[in-house]
This record gives C-alpha cells, structure tokens and sequence, in this order.
C-alpha cells in the first residue's frame, strides 16, 4: 500500500467512511545524525524487517540522499514485507551539505531545492511525500526575517507544484524555537501555507515540537485540521509515546476528529532500545488509534 492511495474505506453510505490512520517506524541511514530521534540506524532491512515483525505499516526513511538508497532493493523490500514507504525525511540537505531553502546565498538556495526536487522524486517512487524539516533554514545575522521567510515560501511554492506533477504531498514540518526561527506552531505554518499559489503543501504535526510550543496541542490539531499530512508521534521527552508526560487522550481524540488520514510516524529516541521504543510505539498506538 502506498502512503497516499485510499486512505478511506467506504462502508456504503454516502455520507460515512472509516479513516484509515497508520503505523509508521523511522529509519535513519545518516551517520551525521547519531544520537538523533530516529528508531532504527541497521539499515533498510534490518528496520522493515522489525517493523513487520511488530506489526507497523510503514517505515519512514532519512536518507542521506536521493542516491544513497538502492531502489531496486527497496521494492524488493515494499514486496517482500507488504510494508510502505510512509515518507522520506531531506534534512541531510542541511546536516550533510549544510544546504537551506531560506540560506542568503542564491547558489545555495538552488542547490537546496535541487535536492529536495530529488528527494520528491525518490519518495514520488515509492508513492510518498518528501519532509521539509530542518530544511527550512532560519534568519539571522546575514538575512533579515523577512526577507528568509519570502525565500522559504519561494521554496514552498516551486517545490509543492513539483511534487504535484509527481502525484504526491510536499510535507512542511514546523519545529521547535531551538531548531528554525521561522515558524515554531501549526496556526502561523497554516496562515503561510494559505499564501501558497499551490495547495500541495501539508503539514506535519510533530508532536514533540507542538510540546513545546503550542498553547494546547490537541486545540492545534483540530484548528489545522485537513492541512495536516503527516504526524511525529513522540512523547514530552522524545522517546516513545507513553515513555514520556504527554496526555494522549485529548490529542488522540482530536486526530480522529479531524479524520486524520495519514501516517501515524514514531520519529523517537531509541530509548531504551531501537526495539523497545518501537515495542512501546505500537503498543500505545493499536490502545490509541486501532482498538
Ligand atoms: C527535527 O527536529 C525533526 O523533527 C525532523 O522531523 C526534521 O526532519
Ligand atoms: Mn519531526
């Protein structure tokens, strides 16, 4: 199953259908990104291989680039296990090549959207978005914030009619104060992409940089409602949901309420183990979403 198709299942009422949430697990192929919030680091088989085990869906990929994958073994992969590609992360854009879409240097800017566009191809393959996180970039010394957030939207405009042509969501990820100073909550992501000239551009909610800085995450999610494409399930901490403080009810309850049809994505420390914290994911997902 791709990471787009069908997200409903009809039950023959023409008013009614049952929305299709799913499971997702995160693979970091990156070595620059040790020690970051992803579940599995031993590679592509190894991560569908626990994921179907565990019972997930899907495997959200970072890669270190649009070339860094083999294909071909990856479909074997999609085939063998019944698994989708739930999305692939670009942020090796900026932690490898120190690329940003809002960076002053107009050379760089291009560059930035050249790999994104190859990452949109690589995800278009496997019928999934592409993930604009650290990406983004931030303003400062050498760019004035208005000025970075005319480029960001440039990027966001280009980049979500490119991946229209391919069929699939871009996905624009608002993060925390400490990681872009751009835009840090879903209400001022969401007023920016009503500015778009495409709706192509969805949101991800990651639930541990609402944590931070939403006035009350759940009310965030029902106030961005269909411009959500993609969530971050993590707990307070970080670490695997229900290993932290979050209070999961409300914000369950406001993900079915919006008919959230995508990807349910656990982008965790492996803490206190790569399976553990996958264990604790779809335990705490199938109590939340499935039973
Ligand atoms: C970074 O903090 C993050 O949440 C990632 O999803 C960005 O690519
Ligand atoms: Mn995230």
């Amino acid at each position: 199953m791709g990471c787009i198709g069908h997200p409903f299942i009809s039950l023959g009422y023409p008013t009614e259908s049952v929305v299709m949430i799913r499971s997702a697990v995160t693979v970091s192929l990156v070595s620059e990104a040790r020690g970051g919030p992803f579940v599995y680091w031993e590679g592509l088989e190894h991560a569908f291989s626990r994921a179907k085990a565990l019972g997930f869906d899907a495997v959200e990929i970072f890669a270190p680039g649009p070339d860094a994958v083999d294909r071909a073994a990856l479909h074997q992969l999609v085939e063998t296990t019944g698994l989708a590609v739930a999305a692939v992360g670009t942020g090796a854009g900026m932690v490898k090549h120190g690329l940003s879409l809002s960076d002053p240097e107009l050379g760089k800017r291009v560059r930035a959207q050249e790999f994104v566009k190859a990452m949109i191809d690589f995800g278009a393959e496997f019928e999934c978005s592409a993930i604009i996180g650290s990406m983004q970039g931030r303003w400062g010394a050498e760019l004035d914030k208005s000025t970075a957030l005319g480029f960001l939207r440039e990027g966001l405009n280009d980049l979500g009619r490119y991946a229209e042509e391919k069929d699939v969501p871009l996905i624009y990820e608002p993060l925390n104060r400490y990681e872009t100073n751009l835009f840090n909550t879903l209400a001022d992501a969401v007023a920016v992409l009503q500015e778009l000239d495409t709706d192509n551009v969805k949101l991800l909610a990651d639930l541990f940089h609402m944590n931070i800085e939403e006035v009350n995450v759940a009310d965030a999610i029902e106030m961005a409602g269909a411009y959500i494409g993609h969530v971050h399930f993590v707990d307070s901490n970080r670490q695997a949901a229900g290993f932290g403080h979050t209070d999961w009810g409300p914000i369950a309850e406001a993900i079915r309420n919006i008919h959230y049809a995508g990807y349910i994505s656990a982008e965790v420390f492996p803490i206190p183990s790569s399976d553990a914290a996958a264990e604790q994911t779809i335990k705490k997902y199938k109590e939340l979403f499935h039973d």
